[in-house]
């Protein structure tokens, strides 16, 4: 874990709920939503220095991941936005599988290729778009390189 800070659950039931049951299971039960694989970010609150845990849907491409501040199409960007910004440091976790992580927001031809993978992955990304009333951020994660 690249963060260090007590877990502070969401305010969000079925959010908290769904967090819960992905880590009690070992990353076996609670990956889905509406049958699309989820993952789980834990970043850091950039105001409370808390750890927050958001799942969101699962982009995966050559062991990188796009992370979607969709918001579920709400006009303001999610709060995880603002702690991706403040420390891009993120552990995630998918399926059984735990990786520390680095986060950029990409822009321009990058971010078309990643919103397209997006979009494949959860077709429901582009009524979001269409209804949010900015440009939804989307945010890559590489894995940490460590020294050997
Ligand atoms: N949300 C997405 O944006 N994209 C997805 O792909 C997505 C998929 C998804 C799949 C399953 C599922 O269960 C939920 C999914 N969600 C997805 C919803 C997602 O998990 C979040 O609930 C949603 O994006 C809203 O994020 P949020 O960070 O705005 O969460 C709110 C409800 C929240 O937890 N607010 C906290 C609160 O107490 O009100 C604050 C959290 C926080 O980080 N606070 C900061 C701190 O310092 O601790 C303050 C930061 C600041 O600058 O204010």
């Amino acid at each position: 874990m690249p963060l260090e800070g007590e877990y502070e659950p969401s305010p969000t039931a079925w959010v908290r709920k769904q967090v819960e049951l992905y880590e009690s299971s070992g990353g076996t039960e609670g990956t889905t939503m509406r049958g699309l694989p989820v993952v789980l970010v834990t970043s850091l609150g950039s105001r409370s220095g808390k750890l927050r845990k958001t799942p969101l849907m699962r982009v995966e491409h050559e062991g990188s991941y796009a992370l979607v501040a969709s918001n579920g199409g709400a006009v303001k960007h999610p709060v995880w936005y603002h702690n991706l910004v403040a420390t891009p440091l993120i552990e995630l976790r998918d399926g059984p599988h735990v990786e520390d992580m680095k986060t950029r927001l990409v822009t321009g031809g990058e971010r078309r290729a990643w919103w397209e993978r997006a979009v494949a992955a959860f077709p429901d990304y582009a009524d979001y778009q269409r209804r949010a009333d900015r440009e939804i951020p989307l945010f890559v994660a590489e894995p940490v390189v460590r020294d050997v």
